[in-house]
């Protein structure tokens, strides 16, 4: 896989996250493949909250996610969780705030794994770029199920203001998304959209799969 700029920008296009602990399946493994299969450009393994599996299983569990994610040719990245990404050779890693610096995780990653930033300020949008991401993502787009200590809904008023200062990193909006979402995040100037339930808790994955991308590329 190609760790480019440009290559970057197009996997952001539809970022599906998820880990065990989401989902609606008996296992949360089909669900992925399911999304790959039907072309979600990204993939994130975020295994996080009560339910999340600890120790050996959530290595195998990485490592199963990883090799679908490159049986698909799909990049793989890893939440959080910097040593584990190394070591599973992923294609990237995405810290929040409340992680490791990112100037340490970039100088631990080098140059050769793309590097994401949770950015919910003007500030620290700014201060991702200075400590070396390759995109960010900005949110809460919407109210979100998905991560219960989330900042305020922002809508894309965030994004509006980093176009508007010629902000330049690929920027993956995330929050609540849905198909219908993508027209107003497309326009503000987002790279794409990043969506934990609206595939991995839908009845039919790949439909809304479909749907996204339908939408980001009209
Ligand atoms: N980060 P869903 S919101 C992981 O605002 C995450 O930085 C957010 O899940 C942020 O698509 C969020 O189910 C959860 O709302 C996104």
């Amino acid at each position: 896989m190609t760790r480019g700029q440009e290559a970057l920008r197009k996997a952001l296009s539809l970022y599906f996250i998820m880990g065990s602990q989401d989902g609606r399946e008996e296992q949360p493994l089909r669900t992925i493949d399911r999304a790959l299969k039907a072309g979600v450009t990204c993939f994130q393994w975020r295994e996080k909250g009560p339910r999340s599996l600890k120790g050996r299983e959530r290595i195998d569990f990485a490592k199963d996610a990883r090799n679908l994610c490159q049986r698909y040719r799909v990049p793989f990245f890893v939440d959080d969780d910097v040593d584990l990404a190394v070591q599973l050779e992923a294609d990237g890693v995405h810290i929040g705030q409340k992680d490791e610096n990112a100037k340490a995780v970039r100088r631990k990653i080098g140059d050769k794994m793309w590097l994401g930033v949770s950015a919910h300020s003007l500030e620290e949008a700014e201060r991702a770029r200075e400590q070396g991401a390759d995109y960010i993502g900005v949110g809460p787009y919407k109210m979100t199920q998905s991560k219960p200590d989330a900042e305020s809904v922002i809508g894309s008023t965030l994004i509006r203001q980093l176009r508007a200062l010629s902000y330049p990193l690929p920027i993956v909006a995330i929050g609540g998304i849905t198909p219908d979402d993508v027209p107003e995040i497309t326009s503000a100037g987002a790279a794409g959209v990043a969506v934990i339930s609206a595939i991995s808790k839908s009845p039919d994955p790949p439909s809304v799969v479909r749907e996204f991308l339908k939408e980001l590329n009209r």
